[in-house]
């Protein structure tokens, strides 16, 4: 059984519509304690983070907002990912998709102390791989993929501690993508399973097929599940619907797949704004998603992937 950590990071900065600061707390709320204990789990509620204090970076591009906000959030995070790392498995509970420049940040230093490699699974629509200068929104929820392969464009933060390879990075579940990040996947090996590729192949076969690079590399995996993953019919309570999404089945299959590779180590939830969602829809299906990922099945049988 696992001891799951839960980190509370209620970070608003990296968009623009207020409402993600209300996420761990409807976590909470929607039981995901609870599930977890239920499930066999021991649970640690680190209770929510709060960024330090502020410095004076500026952007190199002025459309990015919030930049000291979003540098105190990623040291912060960074800082008790890390150290969740050597105790369990973190689970970050957002706050913005930006929290993810910090928690990956934090697994990838505790990755690189065990000489393991890390392999990220981006659960999105969007691809998130703006840099700081690139950025035409300025919402810095936009970019921590970049930051996360090592990009340039973050001189303003702390430095990644180990870029992670592109081949080891899998985006799934991709249908909103600027020009920019476009361009910047055309020439990259990150892996992009689009919806295109979603809709002719299945959720399986590409899920697999990740999973399967993890375990040949003995890697640790961490898993950033974007509300907006999920079609807006099933999880409304998001600041950018993006039509054409997972459906309720096709994401607790991806859950279940990930749960019975066993090679999870570490999970983002982000995005979720409880302001906008219908009683409690949308963060209850976050809930029972962790607990798909988490080892709850209808039926206990052996499985093509073993
Ligand atoms: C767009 C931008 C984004 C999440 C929206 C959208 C980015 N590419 N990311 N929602 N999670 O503004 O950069
Ligand atoms: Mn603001
Ligand atoms: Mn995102
Ligand atoms: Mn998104």
């Amino acid at each position: 059984m696992t001891h799951c950590i839960l980190i509370g990071a209620p970070v608003d900065s990296g968009q623009q519509r207020p409402g993600c600061l209300m996420g761990p707390a409807a976590y909470r709320v929607a039981g995901i304690a609870r599930t977890l204990q239920s499930l066999g789990h021991g649970v640690e509620d680190r209770g929510d983070l709060a960024p330090g204090a502020l410095g004076s970076e500026v952007a190199p591009n002025a459309a990015v907002r919030h930049l000291p906000e979003t540098v105190a959030w990623t040291r912060v995070l960074a800082e008790a990912g890390e150290r969740a790392m050597a105790e369990g498995m973190p689970i970050f509970l957002g706050g913005d998709h930006s929290l993810s420049l910090g928690s990956v940040a934090g697994v990838a230093a505790h990755a690189k102390a065990q000489g393991r490699p890390l392999f990220v699974l981006w659960l999105d629509a969007h691809t998130d791989i703006h840099s700081v200068a690139t950025t035409e929104s300025g919402n810095l929820h936009g970019t921590p993929i970049a930051y996360i392969a090592g990009r340039p464009g973050f001189e303003a933060f702390p430095p990644f501690p180990a870029r992670v390879p592109e081949e080891n990075i899998c985006l799934f579940g991709i249908r909103s993508v600027d020009p920019a990040e476009h361009a910047a996947l055309e020439q990259s090996e990150i892996t992009v399973n689009d919806m295109r590729v979603l809709d002719e192949f299945g959720f399986a076969v590409p899920m697999r097929a990740f999973l399967e690079k993890v375990r040949a590399a003995n890697g640790m995996l961490h898993v950033s599940l974007d509300v907006d993953f999920l079609d807006p019919s099933v999880a409304p309570a998001v600041g950018t619907t993006v039509p054409g999404g997972a459906t309720f089945r096709e994401a607790h299959l991806v859950c279940e797949l990930i749960h019975e590779s066993g090679l999870m180590t570490s999970l983002d939830l982000v995005e979720l704004n409880p302001f906008l969602d219908e009683r409690g829809k949308t963060s209850r299906m976050m809930v029972d998603l962790v607990g798909s990922l988490m080892g709850r099945k209808v039926f206990d049988r052996p499985t093509r992937s073993g």
